[in-house]
């Protein structure tokens, strides 16, 4: 396991690389190129400023999040095979740079969705939440202005402005577009980009669906056990793997998360640390890293990958806004610092005890 950190790069984030280097056992981060669109080719010369910066102030780039795929390969439209020829390019030109990491996803329209991004907890710290009757009074087409009134004026991941103006446009296109359309498309796509990625050995690691149900009755294939393993068995490559995220699939209570660990062994390239609290049927508030504080066994969960002996990073993801902080909501420095912190003394004990068993 590689303790490592989101970073947004120094024209969009608060949080600053040497502060990043500053966290007790944080050796590098996951970053992407801010100011490409989906669909473009990444040049090598910007990667190679982008992992100049960071390898200066003496960390990795630990892996890309993400490189975010286009509509036309989601929907599955006749264009697909120009943006797919461009996504092999980029995978190119990050192999050669030596990356060998990229997460993405395949949520249709929006990527991770929230009711409210700053909700005051008892203590006076501030969480994500999620609250299913909320969103269900939400017009689809205002949700880009909701997530953005709330994001305290900071560009949220995923939720990038140039989108905005296609929604509409884009429901229409995802109108045919069901589960299985999703899911098949999704494979045309990794059996294309896989012989690069086998080349340059590129793992591909799919974020979960966020949260694991459908938002706006748009399709959502990457939510459980089942769905999970049928994608692995479709494309049966060990580069074609996984970005576990805890707090994806833990917005559903019936996804034993240690168990999914186990089974997806050697296809887990990546893991995102959340923890959250169950408030009733599809409605959740993020939390604390600490089990205590939320609903997630993070000790199992930090065994469950001690066994599978993950090698690849694993990120704190969504902190709660605390002390005072002012930041992208979920991304600032404080709370995901003190995550990196308690996941990694969980680590520790969980090897030195396993160890002293031996
Ligand atoms: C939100 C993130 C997501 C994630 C993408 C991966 O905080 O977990 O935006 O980066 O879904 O492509």
């Amino acid at each position: 396991m590689k303790m490592t950190l989101r970073w947004f790069g120094s024209k969009y984030d608060t949080v600053t690389l040497e502060q990043i280097r500053q966290i007790p056992g944080c050796v590098g981060v996951i970053t992407t190129l801010y100011d490409t669109k989906p669909g473009e080719v990444w040049s090598v010369e910007a990667i190679k400023a982008m992992k100049a910066e960071v390898e200066a102030a003496g960390l990795e780039v630990s892996g890309i999040e993400s490189v975010n795929i286009h509509d036309d390969i989601k929907i599955g439209l006749e264009t697909r095979d120009a943006y797919i020829a461009n996504y092999i390019e980029t995978l190119e030109h990050l192999g050669k740079e030596g990356i060998d990491l990229v997460c993405y996803n395949f949520m249709p329209i929006f990527d991770w969705t929230r009711s409210d991004l700053s909700k005051v907890r008892a203590d006076g710290s501030t969480v994500l939440s999620y609250d299913q009757d909320i969103i269900d009074k939400i017009d689809p087409s205002k949700m880009f202005d909701e997530m953005e009134h709330s994001s305290g004026g900071f560009i949220l991941p995923g939720w990038e402005p140039e989108r905005l103006t296609r929604v509409k446009e884009l429901f229409e296109m995802y109108s045919e577009v069901d589960e299985e359309k999703l899911f098949q498309n999704l494979v045309y796509f990794l059996k294309a980009i896989m012989p690069t990625c086998e080349q340059y050995d590129i793992k591909m690691a799919i974020h979960m669906d966020d949260p694991a149900w459908k938002v706006f009755g748009l399709p959502r294939i990457i939510n459980n056990k089942e769905n999970i393993q049928r994608l692995l068995d479709a494309v049966p490559i060990k580069n074609n793997g996984l970005t576990l995220c805890t707090g994806s699939l833990g917005s559903n209570p019936l996804n034993d998360i240690p168990d999914m660990i186990r089974s997806f062994k050697g296809r887990i390239h990546f893991g995102h640390m959340r923890n959250l609290i169950h408030l009733g049927p599809r409605k959740f508030d993020e939390a604390a890293h600490l089990s205590s504080d939320g609903s997630l066994d993070m000790f199992e969960i930090m065994k469950a990958f001690y066994e599978i002996a993950m090698t690849g990073p694993i990120r704190p993801d969504h902190g709660r806004m605390i002390w005072g902080e002012k930041s992208m909501p979920g991304y600032g420095l404080y709370d995901r610092a003190l995550g990196a912190t308690y996941l990694n003394g969980l680590w520790e004990a969980i090897e030195k005890s396993s160890k002293s068993i031996l």
